[in-house]
């Protein structure tokens, strides 16, 4: 009787505890308290403080209150399959499993018919986003990729596809024969840089590109990029990758890849150049800046992007934006990396709550369930994140706890979850509009 009570008011949802007043044990976060509540910019010396103090229940109790101020009691996911289509790559990146070199017996390359295919099997299994990336393959042409969306788009008109990290867009470029002359760091070279990343993304959003996911950025910093992921984009291009594609119009998201050779410092350099980045995008969009350039949403009453770019006159310039922060703890295992521990429980409840703190201008933090795991990500829920990403399928670059390469949960799972934490489950598109459906038919709310 009382599992059955308990199993009822899960499926029901039990609302989450109303905010309490916080009884912080620790004074130094007395400050970092009265800025959260008034929406203030937090300093890279408070991230260190809410880093160092062994009060991480005030810490992750601080990143709830962002959280429900700007999301209430809703938690998001969507409907979803990734897509890796090829796993062979130029580089040998330190901690990454998921490289292949041509000819190994492990190396895969989808054909365009391949993944056409897996485009129909997603519309019909209802998904509204393609999560496509790969390596950086020394052979395909450019028109492997302009070829693969539009036959997607031909197939799976309404699905959008998120596709391409930053590095792929550079490799494309370079492909393209589109690089000369945009490698180096003078002015020159610079122009050259965004023009030829320009022509790439404009020709993937001809073909159907929807939005940039957030991978490859790992960790901004030259010391830790030399030493695990040498040969990859440095933090400046990866930057320029995403505000051109701003420029654009396309909006993306960004991960933070922690708990490897980095340092906790690292991790909060790399959250602020990604919230300077987005005020510079916010403020491309509409927002007014403060005086020192920056933007928050994090101000009680602030409209979040997404309204706004609904209420900018038709003819106005493009305008893209960071959309979510995924925070990626490092998997030792297969990379080179593998005497390493990775982070522990705690560790990802804390990146996670500080994130939340320190990024004020970025509308949601994404528990990506895959890699956190589901009981965590659920816990994550309950300290900054608002999102759990969504029902996969197939997913090729880390196999947590040996998973095999299917790792897929089904929707009333999520449903559970997000319940069992005390939130509403929304579903979502991409672009974090909600979704209505019938079964497999869905449109975004609002739009008939
Ligand atoms: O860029 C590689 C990371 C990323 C390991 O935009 C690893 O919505 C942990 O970017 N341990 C790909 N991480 C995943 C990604 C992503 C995932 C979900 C949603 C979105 C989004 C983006 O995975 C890579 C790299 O940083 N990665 N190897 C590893 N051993």
């Amino acid at each position: 009787m009382m599992i059955e009570t308990l199993e009822r008011s899960i499926s029901q949802g039990i609302p989450a505890p109303a905010a309490q007043p916080l009884n912080l044990r620790d004074a130094a976060l007395e400050p970092i308290r009265s800025k959260v509540e008034r929406g203030e910019r937090l300093t890279i010396e408070d991230g260190r403080v809410l880093f160092a103090t062994r009060d991480i229940h005030s810490v992750l109790a601080m990143a709830d209150g962002v959280r429900r101020r700007l999301h209430g009691d809703v938690a998001y996911y969507n409907i979803n399959r990734h897509l890796n289509y090829s796993n062979v790559c130029a580089l040998s990146c330190k901690f990454c499993d998921f490289y292949a070199k041509v000819g190994e017996s492990k190396a895969y390359t989808r054909d365009v018919e391949y993944i056409r295919g897996e485009a129909i099997k997603a519309v019909e299994s209802g998904a509204t986003e393609m999560h496509i990336v790969g390596g950086l393959h020394p052979q395909l042409p450019f028109s492997y990729y302009t070829d693969m969306l539009r036959s997607i788009r031909t197939v799976a008109p309404g699905l959008h596809l998120k596709a391409f990290t930053a590095v792929e867009i550079v490799h494309l470029a370079k492909i393209a024969k589109v690089y000369k002359g945009a490698s180096g760091s003078d002015d020159s070279a610079i122009t050259a840089r965004r023009e030829a990343i320009r022509y790439v993304l404009s020709e993937l959003k001809d073909a159907g590109l929807g939005s940039l996911p957030g991978g490859g950025a790992e960790v901004f910093d030259d010391r830790v990029h030399d030493q695990a992921f040498k040969g990859k984009i440095r933090s400046d291009v990866w930057l320029t990758v995403h505000d051109v594609a701003h420029e654009l119009g396309l909006n993306s998201n960004a991960t933070m890849l922690y708990g490897h050779i980095e340092s906790r410092d690292d991790r909060l350099v790399h959250l602020d150049m990604l919230r300077r980045a987005q005020d510079h995008s916010l403020t491309r969009l509409g927002y007014t800046p403060s005086a020192d350039g920056s933007v928050t949403l994090t101000k009680p009453g602030t409209e979040l992007p997404l309204q706004v770019a609904s209420k900018r006159p038709k003819d106005a310039a493009p305008a893209g934006y960071f959309q979510t922060l995924i925070p990626l703890p490092f998997f030792p295992d297969g990379s080179e990396l593998e005497k390493l521990a990775g982070p522990s429980g705690l560790e990802n409840y804390r990146t996670l709550a500080v994130a939340r703190l320190m990024l004020d201008n970025f509308p949601h933090i994404k528990a990506f369930w895959i890699m956190q795991t589901l009981p965590l990500a659920q816990v994550m829920l309950q300290s900054g994140a608002d999102d759990l990403d969504g029902t996969v399928v197939w997913y090729d670059i880390t196999h947590v706890g040996g998973a095999s390469t299917h790792q897929e949960v089904n929707v009333p799972v999520l449903h559970k979850a997000i319940r069992e934490a005390g939130f509403k489950p929304v579903e979502r598109d991409t672009l974090y509009r909600r979704v209505e459906r019938e079964g497999k038919k869905w449109w975004i709310a609002g739009s008939r």
